[in-house]
């Protein structure tokens, strides 16, 4: 089949600050690695150093054949305490941006991925709509103090993530049922000087009031960004996975599929794109979530290897959403690097295929570029083309890494 991409197709690979920076010491997350009881398996610690080695770490990917590059600015280091807003962090982003472009890179620009500020949680988190305001203008700030060099900015990375472990039956035991806290929320909590019944983090809160504040967020924040900079290509990102029905399951799936998915994309209608960001899929039997199937090949992420999920999840965004898409994250978790590079493969023939019956996809950005801390799995799932020793922080290039910077070069394969 013919995989000539469009050349002005973006082609890099996603970070989010708090995976790779390192001692991202006044968020909620943070905290929740510190607490007792916390179902983080390892603290992030210095994660791979990326907030002191983003030169080398440019570098490399624009080396690679990348011609953008997906990051993350961390809230919690911009605005440490509420109305406080720190120059020298600014200052720090403005330096990556300044890198990005002398690289080539075009920076595409997340200000929201997973982790908060303190402050935030213990002001009532993502369950007050007050988080919505305070989230707006943090990005309006970033909009004037950095906007003239960020090529695109996703809002919130994951909208819907809390939902998606929640109805699939992830989140950590006790936060879903409304029984008694578990531990680590009480201490969490304490620390922030709250009642565990009003600790509502971005990751773990589910609930209807929740959802409408994150997406009161995203709009308030695309409508301050835009104030600043009228131009700048503003969107959110969404996890979709291929839900498909076996056997009568179709109305399980769908509504299923409503609360997790329709409801964002719905969300993203007057956007300038939405964020595709998928690994696999998940089926669906009359009695709910089916096992993998038998025979087919797990990642580390217990996920089964379906790289083909991603073409199936651009259509289907495309269709409710309506709006351009760019894979904002894509990848796979697994050791044997050969098998990330067929995953790549097939899951770029997809988008191929989309792009031959017309569908306006922007981008394709790889999850990850290093190997990273994966939340609270901690550093066991590898996902980068890029390995790291965390001993040394040296950089270790993967063959998968060459084989997608070689296709970014050539624009296919
Ligand atoms: C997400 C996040 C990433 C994860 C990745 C792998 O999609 O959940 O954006 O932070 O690390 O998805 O699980």
């Amino acid at each position: 089949m013919d995989t000539r991409f469009p050349p002005n197709f973006l082609w890099g690979t996603a970070t989010a600050a708090h995976q790779v920076e390192g001692n991202n010491i006044n968020s909620d997350i943070w905290l929740l690695e510190h607490v007792p009881g916390t179902p983080f398996v390892e603290p992030s610690g210095d994660a791979v150093d990326h907030y002191h080695r983003y030169p080398e770490d440019i570098a490399l990917l624009a080396d690679l054949g990348f011609n953008s590059y997906r990051f993350s600015i961390e809230w919690a280091r911009v605005e440490p305490e509420d109305g406080f807003f720190s120059p020298a962090a600014i200052n720090h982003y403005r330096q990556m941006l300044l890198a990005c472009r002398a690289h080539g890179l075009r920076p595409m620009v997340t200000l929201h991925h997973f982790s908060s500020p303190r402050w935030v949680i213990a002001r009532g988190g993502w369950a007050d709509p007050a988080t919505a305001a305070s989230f707006a203008r943090y990005c309006g700030r970033i909009a004037r103090d950095l906007g003239d060099l960020i090529d695109s900015i996703c809002t919130i990375n994951e909208v819907n993530i809390a939902f998606l472990l929640s109805e699939l039956g992830l989140l950590p035991s006790g936060i879903a049922s409304r029984g008694e806290p578990p531990a680590f929320v009480i201490h969490a909590a304490r620390a922030l000087g709250i009642g565990p019944g009003d600790f509502h983090c971005f990751l773990y809160a589910a609930t209807d009031r929740v959802r409408d504040v994150i997406l009161l967020a995203h709009q308030n924040a695309v409508a301050a960004i835009k104030a600043e900079r009228p131009a700048l290509p503003v969107g959110m990102t969404i996890a979709l996975q291929d839900l498909q029905a076996v056997s009568g399951g179709e109305a399980v799936r769908d509504t299923i599929r409503h609360r997790i998915q329709d409801v964002f994309l719905e969300a993203a209608r007057g956007d300038d794109f939405v964020g595709v960001q998928t690994y696999s899929r998940e089926r669906f039997g009359p009695d709910g979530k089916l096992p993998p199937e038998e025979g087919v090949e797990l990642t580390q992420m217990y996920y089964e290897f379906w790289p083909e999920a991603l073409e199936a999840t651009l259509r289907y965004a495309h269709q409710i959403a309506g709006v351009p898409t760019i894979v904002t994250e894509n990848g796979i978790a697994t050791t044997d690097d050969t098998r990330r590079a067929a995953y790549y493969r097939r899951a770029l023939e997809g988008v191929a295929r989309c792009l031959q019956d017309g569908l306006d996809v922007r981008g394709f950005y790889a999850w990850s570029a290093f190997d990273n801390y994966e939340w609270s799995l901690g550093y066991r799932p590898v996902f980068g083309i890029i390995a790291v020793n965390r001993d040394t922080q040296e950089r270790i290039v993967k063959p998968s890494a060459r084989w997608l910077g070689e296709v970014a070069r050539n624009g296919g394969f």
